[in-house]
């Protein structure tokens, strides 16, 4: 039987949260020192882990049939593949930033200068689509030094925090793109390789889906029942039940992350009491 090779960040910021999202959708590694490749025991799977650079061509190439990257390598790379799930994890943007005493009047404030970047295909194609004419200077790492040795007048970079613009005297003023992790795919699967991956995503759904709600239990006056439920709808309905007491009903339902505080306060303004919320393990969707 033919496995699922998936593409996995070999050691970073996407490693440990790739093969934990592997592992709460119930696929263990046998092998725990990250070699060059891993075997699943619980489903067909085989991991090869590399460096996100190299992600994108590798499953172009189909020496991988998937991998996790983050957006931006995949939007650097450009390479013939699939995205095919977000996984809302490593969110990250991509800024431009420029010395901190600096005015900025907008991007045609851009036209000139010299920035230095990582993501040079990025960049271009945004500075293109705005008409905004700059020297785009490529440097491996340590884009964020560039200004203050004078090698650049802004930087393109990712930006988490913030922190590491601020410690270089540095300011955001555009956001260009908004990454988080995702699944990419060959576009050359055959109908066996893109069962296991369906079967995979179907996983990763439901893992998603757990961790972006919760179950909430509360006890509701009668009175209000109506408007209550409206306000938690649940997957398809709340179940509700009498209590002992008279004139109250417990009401049970899932509640996105989202919009969770929300939903307390107006739960609280509807009277609603004894209310409980509990961490949900899998949510089949
Ligand atoms: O060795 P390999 O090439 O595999 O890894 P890498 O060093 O190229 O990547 P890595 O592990 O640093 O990041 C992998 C992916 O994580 C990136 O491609 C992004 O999609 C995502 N990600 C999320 C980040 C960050 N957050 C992040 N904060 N990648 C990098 N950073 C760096 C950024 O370069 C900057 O220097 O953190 C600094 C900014 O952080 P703040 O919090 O100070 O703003
Ligand atoms: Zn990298």
């Amino acid at each position: 039987m033919e496995k699922l090779r998936i593409a996995i960040q070999k050691s970073g910021r996407l490693s440990e949260k790739s093969l934990n999202l592997l592992k709460e959708a119930g696929i263990s590694l046998n092998n725990g020192s990250r070699k060059l490749r891993s075997v699943a025991q619980s489903f067909p799977l085989e991991v090869i882990y590399l460096r996100d650079d190299d992600i994108p061509q590798y499953v172009e190439d189909g020496v991988a049939h998937i991998g996790i990257v983050g957006e931006n390598e995949y939007a650097e790379k450009a390479c013939e593949v699939d995205l095919v799930h977000r996984l809302g994890y490593s969110r990250c943007r991509l800024s431009i930033a420029i010395p901190k005493s600096e005015g900025y009047g907008g991007l045609e404030d851009l036209n000139g200068k010299r920035i230095a970047t990582s993501y040079p295909v990025i960049l271009e194609n945004y500075l293109a689509e705005h008409g905004v004419r700059a020297d785009v200077h490529v440097l491996s790492g340590s884009v964020e030094l560039a200004p203050s040795i004078g090698i650049a007048d802004a930087i393109f970079d990712i930006v988490s925090s913030g922190s590491t613009l601020i410690s270089n005297g540095l300011k955001e003023v555009e956001v260009i793109m908004k990454s988080e992790a995702v699944v990419v795919a060959n576009r050359n699967l055959n109908t066996e390789i893109s069962k296991l991956l369906d079967d995979l995503l179907f996983r990763i759904r439901s893992v998603l889906a757990a961790s972006n709600n919760k179950y909430i239990l509360l006890n509701a006056p009668n009175k209000n029942l109506e408007k209550i439920i409206d306000v938690i709808p649940g997957m398809k309905s709340p179940t509700v039940m009498p209590l002992a007491e008279e004139g109250w009903s417990s009401v049970h339902s899932v509640l996105s992350e989202k919009t969770f505080w929300e939903v307390i306060d107006q739960l609280k303004d509807l009277g609603a009491q004894g209310i409980l919320v509990i961490p949900i393990e899998k949510m089949i969707v």
